[in-house]
């Protein structure tokens, strides 16, 4: 009893040749609600790229959204395996789900499944790129291909694009000979000038936290990652070894055509002027409806939007050309926008980027919706926690607003006012060799802290005595800004180069009871780097005059602030942030990335205040509402 009839084992049961493993298996898609296709779509010169898209079951006349990236198009369009569209597909693409979009990722060339070479950002075809393609091509053979309903029947012919820093980068590619099928544009933070303010060097400071991407993304055609070091301490790795080339070559650098570019590139020469796109924008100004996106807070790509929006606008492109500012890190419109750091916002203000702004712009132009009715600008108002609408933006400037720029002076003993006080100055040793660092050490890029490292307490810097602090008295009365601050600082060094860094800062009440973390928080609302090699010219640099004093102007990014009555406002100036940036060497050399150990040498820096040379922080500042 109980016996089973072990004698009649199925033909299954047994370890038959061939194995369990089958030549081929699939799971079934049948369940799935959306179709997935891959392809490989053909360019000018026989290229093929590699693309997939992404649409639910049954769509049809429908509009098609694209990205162009070199971040893995399979991935991209990949968040997890399901049968269910709208876990497929990355957060930020549930919009398009919903409306009925057709969602197409492309991997660029030669990256991940993509045919063709690489080229870091590959500029336009001319000068920098003698070959016949560019993202300006692909970009239009591929939507040509796209639209063609022998290709894809489901699409209704027409196609916006979108996406984020590279991504952006590409969108805007598209945009100086825009195919007559794409309708509307977003670029989000988009890479626009990798030296004025972009990615790799802010005003001529070079950006360490990028210099592992090179390799990850040059070193390899798929999947790459950065060279180890085996220093954790970001902080030390950079210090110890010197300049940016030291570091790269001992990570293998010198093998990467990638690093030579940089390397040969240190100054604003016509490498980067050649390939800076708002300056080929402003050449080719496009007709197409484009939202420029761009977070307060974006610790990569802080420059490029409103730089380009602002273009277009000089160029006379109003009713098309919208800037939305938003209290975001970078890239963060893809994901929760709820809070940064310790700040919390009103809601969650990246989905209201995508459904209120992003998606109305799309169903205008590529469905025949209603009107969008986007404001020429949309900014955040950090200080009030509320979006503001702006018909004209911004409020206050050097010329042609309906305010001018009012400068707050940098003033004896630590006073920070709107009245130029007497002449003075006030001195600091910069020392290469214990430079300010932009987090509490140890640094490490990859500790959590990158995204949104740009609303750290600065009280880490305050009191150093390397980092000069100004602040006013506890306001009263509420102070707007709504505009560019203008960072003016007037220095003597007895070195012959050095960086200059400018951050204005909410200083929040000494007790905030809803939120007792936030007593005393110092928040940096702008701040940037110059280096002062280039204060003549960013294409030549010169050496600086030792114990000279001269003028450092430069513009600092955008804000839309309430300074509340308790808080104070703040600044404070340095000569070193590592390791974002590499240090100056503070003796002039020419080329600092080869600068060597012994040109690293401690300087005695003198702010100077009233009279001629006052230094101040010009602020937009506008009447409160
Ligand atoms: N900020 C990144 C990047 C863009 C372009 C060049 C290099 C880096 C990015 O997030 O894509």
């Amino acid at each position: 009893p109980g016996s089973s009839p072990a004698d009649e084992i199925s033909a299954a049961a047994k370890a038959t040749p061939g194995g369990d493993i089958p030549a081929k298996f699939k799971y079934p898609t049948e369940q799935n609600d959306y179709v997935k296709r891959e392809v490989l779509i053909p360019m000018r010169d026989g290229t093929k790229l590699y693309t997939v898209i992404v649409f639910p079951k049954g769509l049809t006349n429908a509009p098609i959204v694209l990205t162009r990236t070199p971040y893995n198009a399979k991935k991209r369009a990949t968040r997890q395996e399901s049968p269910h569209i709208l876990s497929v597909l990355p957060t930020a693409d549930e919009p398009f789900v919903k409306a009925g979009y057709i969602r197409v990722y492309q991997d660029i060339r030669g990256k991940y499944g993509s045919q063709g070479d690489y080229i870091i950002t590959r500029p336009v075809k001319g000068p920098l790129n003698p070959t016949d393609v560019d993202h300006v091509t692909d970009a239009w053979d591929t939507i040509e291909w796209l639209v063609n309903k022998a290709n894809l029947p489901e699409s209704n012919g027409k196609v916006g694009m979108i996406g984020s820093s590279y991504e952006g980068f590409t969108v805007v590619m598209a945009l100086l000979n825009p195919h007559p099928a794409l309708k509307v544009a977003v670029p989000e933070s988009p890479m626009i000038d990798g030296w004025m303010g972009d990615d790799w060097f802010h005003y001529g400071a070079f950006r360490l936290t990028n210099i592992r991407w090179i390799g990850s993304q040059t070193g390899f055609k798929g999947e790459g990652k950065g060279p180890e070091t085996g220093i954790y301490d970001n902080y030390e790795e950079f210090r110890r070894i010197g300049g940016a080339n030291e570091w790269a070559k001992t990570s293998g650098f010198d093998k990467l055509p990638a690093w030579q570019k940089m390397l040969d590139h240190t100054a604003y020469d016509s490498f980067w002027r050649g390939q800076a796109l708002d300056k080929l924008l402003a050449a080719n100004p496009s007709n197409v409806p484009t939202l420029w996106e761009q977070g307060l807070w974006d610790q990569e790509d802080m420059y490029g939007a409103i730089h380009s929006w602002e273009t277009l606008k000089a160029r006379g492109k109003t009713g098309n050309n919208f800037l939305v500012m938003g209290p975001w890190r970078h890239s963060q419109i893809n994901r929760e926008g709820r809070s940064l750091g310790p700040l919390e916002w009103n809601g969650d203000t990246a989905a209201q980027f995508r459904e209120e702004m992003v998606m109305p712009l799309f169903n205008q132009y590529l469905k025949d919706g209603p009107p969008a009715n986007l404001p020429s600008a949309a900014i955040y108002n950090t200080g009030e926690n509320h979006w503001d609408r702006f018909a004209s933006w911004p409020l206050a400037c050097e010329t042609g607003c309906a305010a001018p720029l009012k400068p707050i002076y940098l003033s004896a003993k630590g006073a920070l006012s709107f009245d130029k006080g007497a002449v003075g100055g006030d001195s600091y040793v910069s020392d290469p060799a214990k430079p300010v660092p932009h987090l509490p050490r140890p640094v490490n890029f990859n500790d959590g802290r990158w995204g949104d490292w740009l609303v750290s307490d600065q009280r880490h810097a305050d009191g150093r005595a390397d980092v000069m602090t100004y602040q006013t008295d506890v306001l009263t009365a509420p102070v707007r800004v709504s505009g560019v601050p203008m960072a003016d600082i007037f220095a003597k060094s007895t070195g012959t180069d050095g960086d200059f860094v400018v951050k204005l800062i909410d200083v929040y009440p000494d007790e905030v009871a809803d939120d007792p973390k936030m007593g005393g928080y110092q928040l940096a609302i702008s701040l940037d780097i110059f280096r002062g090699r280039y204060r003549d010219s960013f294409e030549h640099p010169t050496a600086i005059p030792a114990n000279k004093v001269q003028r450092y102007r430069f513009r600092l990014p955008a804000v839309n602030h309430v300074f509340q009555p308790g808080h104070r406002i703040m600044v404070q100036v340095q000569s070193s942030l590592f390791p974002l940036y590499d240090r100056n060497p503070q003796t002039f050399v020419p080329n600092i990335f080869l600068a060597k150990k012994e040109d690293y040498k401690a300087a005695t820096v003198t702010l100077e205040r009233g009279g001629d040379a006052a230094s101040a922080v010009w602020l937009p500042v506008v009447p409160a509402q």
